[in-house]
Order: structure tokens, then sequence, then C-alpha cells
């Protein structure tokens, strides 16, 4: 489970406490830092891949920041969290560290994966985190199955996972929050409304003004919130997550933005109208943000100044170990096949058979 929660900070108010969210001056400041770094990691990884030092795929969250931190904020400990391809720093607030990004991705020895895979299945359910399996709503199903794992073993937890817009098109969406809502599993589905499906724009596949109307096929709480709000989506979450908890079922979020890269760092995005583009320029969540706690006197130019001077070291010296990291020993990739290597297996007592054993 995560060490790194940020609610344990100092208890002093601040006036800058956005409607119902009682957030600390030291908690608001830490939504920055995860943002900017958030950002960072992803610019680094951008370069990194530019480099050929990526393997596979690499799909950025630029410009959804805000979804991923203010969701992943608003989570117990005990929660758990699904994320998909464009939620790392819904990964960072949980505890993941930079330099595990930078060795997953890049494939090195000791990365979370043994340098067997990338931005895929990368999660930790010691940290309360389910690694993706798929990028179309496959976790829906699995995030329900986890919701009523959690209620038999009287957990108390809320599950939380993301699918983007077009994956509210594929069946394993609705079949996750057919069987949540009749179960009340406590299940909270963000939807990512990103405006575009790889290049199939919302509107090409839906006749909804908010998807979040999916919901009323099945009974359950929906809202919409500005994902480029780091704190709307903070609120909307702590909302949906206190519903989940007492038990009244799954509520389903729709957050709405913008994907302001391509599908995927080979993407060039050429579909996507340029004034679209510029629209959401100016909405960056990250700007947003930093106005926001500038003019309600949070923060000075210098506090935030600080932070990414802060993120920035982290990331440069976590950079430099995940470069300074072998490739994986060859041999490695046929170990963790069985649950125990064969000397293990030997030490271990055979039991005796059982009519042995009566004798
Ligand atoms: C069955 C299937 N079809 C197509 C793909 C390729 N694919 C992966 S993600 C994606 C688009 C997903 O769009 P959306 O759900 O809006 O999420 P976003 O990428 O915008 O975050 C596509 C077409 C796939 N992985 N699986
Ligand atoms: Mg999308």
């Amino acid at each position: 489970m995560p060490k790194t929660r940020r609610r344990r900070t100092t208890k002093k108010k601040t006036a800058a406490q956005a409607g119902g969210a009682a957030l600390t001056r030291a908690q608001l400041l830490d939504l920055y830092y995860y943002l900017r770094l958030n950002r960072l990691v992803e610019e680094r990884l951008s370069a990194l891949y530019r480099q050929g030092k990526v393997q596979g795929g690499l799909y950025s969250s630029r410009g959804q920041e805000a979804i991923s931190v203010g969701s992943a904020y608003a989570l117990a400990p005990q929660d758990v969290l699904a994320p998909m391809i464009r939620n790392l720093g819904s990964m960072l607030v949980r505890g993941v560290k930079p330099v595990e990004f930078f060795l997953q991705y890049m494939q090195q020895e000791g990365s979370p994966c043994k340098g067997r895979d990338t931005s895929l299945h990368f999660g930790g359910i010691e940290r309360g985190l389910v690694p993706p399996i798929s990028h179309l709503g496959t976790l829906v199903p699995v995030m329900a199955g986890v919701a009523l794992a959690g209620r038999m073993q009287a957990k108390n937890l809320v599950a939380l996972t993301y699918l983007g817009d077009g994956a509210t098109s594929t069946g394993d969406f609705h079949e996750g929050l057919g069987i949540a809502s009749v179960m009340r599993l406590p299940l909270v589905v963000l939807i990512e409304n990103n405006r575009w499906a790889y290049s199939t724009s919302v509107a090409a596949q839906s006749l909804l003004t908010d998807l979040a109307d999916k919901a009323r096929a099945y009974g359950i709480p929906q809202g919409v919130v500005d994902g480029n709000g780091v704190l709307a989506v903070y609120e909307a979450t702590a909302r949906a997550v206190e519903l989940a908890r007492r038990g009244q079922g799954p509520v389903l979020l729709e957050c709405k933005t913008m994907r302001m890269r391509g599908h995927s760092e080979h993407d060039d995005a050429w579909y996507v109208p340029e004034e679209e583009k510029h629209f959401w320029e100016k909405r960056d969540p990250i700007r947003l943000y930093e106005k926001h706690l500038l003019r309600s006197a949070v923060a000075q130019e210098a506090d935030l100044k600080e932070i990414d001077a802060r993120c920035l070291s982290e990331i440069e010296k976590d950079l430099a170990v995940a470069e300074a990291a072998p490739f994986p020993r060859p041999e490695s990739c046929v170990e963790d096949v069985y649950a125990s290597s064969r000397s293990e297996q030997e030490d271990e007592p055979v039991p005796a058979p059982r009519a042995a054993r009566r004798r």
C-alpha cells in the first residue's frame, strides 16, 4: 500500500480550500508537486523515446495530468487503483518513483517487470496498483472483482479505475458496470474524455453530450467534471469514493479534457484541428493550478520554483541511475516461470501419501 499519501501533513487549513475539499496548504502544494513531476517524467520519457532508448509504445498524458493526480490523491491507503496507460501521475501519487518508470520503460535490469515489459502490465498489488491489461475498458470488470473481493474480506476498500472516451463503447465497460451496479460494489470509474480515441473523435462514436449519461443505463450516480482542474477532480473523486464506501454502489465520473499529444509518441495527431489544439493549450491544467495557487496566495512564485527545482533534481538523479543500469542478464528470461525454483522445491518436505500417514 502507498507510503506516500500526503494527508498527514499539517492540520492548519488555508483560505484557499476549494469548495468542500479540506486540503491544507501542504497538501495543495503536494498536488502541484505531483502535477509537475508527472509532466517532467513524461517529457524525459519522450526524449528517451526519440533517442531510441524506450522500448515499445509511449502514451503521454500531457494535458490530462490533473485527472491522474487529483483522483489518486482522493483515495485512502487501503483503496485499490488500476491505472491506464495515461495514468503515470496516479502511480506517482501512490508511491511509484521516477526511477522505476525510467528503468521499466527502458527495460533495464532492476525494473519492476525485470525488463520484460514496458508501460503495460506495470503495477504492484502490494502498493494497491492493479496493472493495466488492455487499453479498452477491460479493467472495469476486473476492478468490479477487486471491489467484490474487498467486500468479502471486509477491507472497507474502494476500487478505482480509468478508461477513455473510446473505451466506453466497448462491451467490457458495460458488462463491468452492469455487475457492479446490481451488486452495489464500491467501484469508481473515471472516464477520461480527451475528445479522441486514436484518430476517432467522440462525435464519431456517440450522440451523447456527456458520456457520464451512460450511467443511467445502470441506475448509478454520475458526475461531469472539469478534467483540467485538479481540485475539481479531487473533490468529485473524494465524493464518489465516499458514496461507494458507504455501500451506495458504483459511481461513474466523466472528466472532460484534451489529449495534448498524439495517441502515442509515433502519432503526430495530424487529424486534430489546429483551433482545437489552441483552445486547449490555454487550458493547460498545470498553468491553471499555478495561477490558482498564486492568486489565492497559497504560494509565491518562489515556492513553486522551489518545487520545480526539487522535481528536476529528483528526475535527473533517477534518470542517471536508470541510464547506468545494465540490460537484464539474458538467462533471467527463463526465471519466474514456475512459482519456485527447482532447488527450493527439493528443499520442501514432500507430504506423505494419505494411506501411509494413516498407518
Ligand atoms: C480491441 C482493440 N482495438 C484497438 C486497439 C488499439 N487502441 C488502443 S487504445 C485505442 C484508443 C483508445 O481511445 P480512448 O479509449 O479514448 O483512450 P485514450 O487513448 O484517448 O486515452 C485504440 C484504438 C486495442 N488496443 N484493442
Ligand atoms: Mg480518448
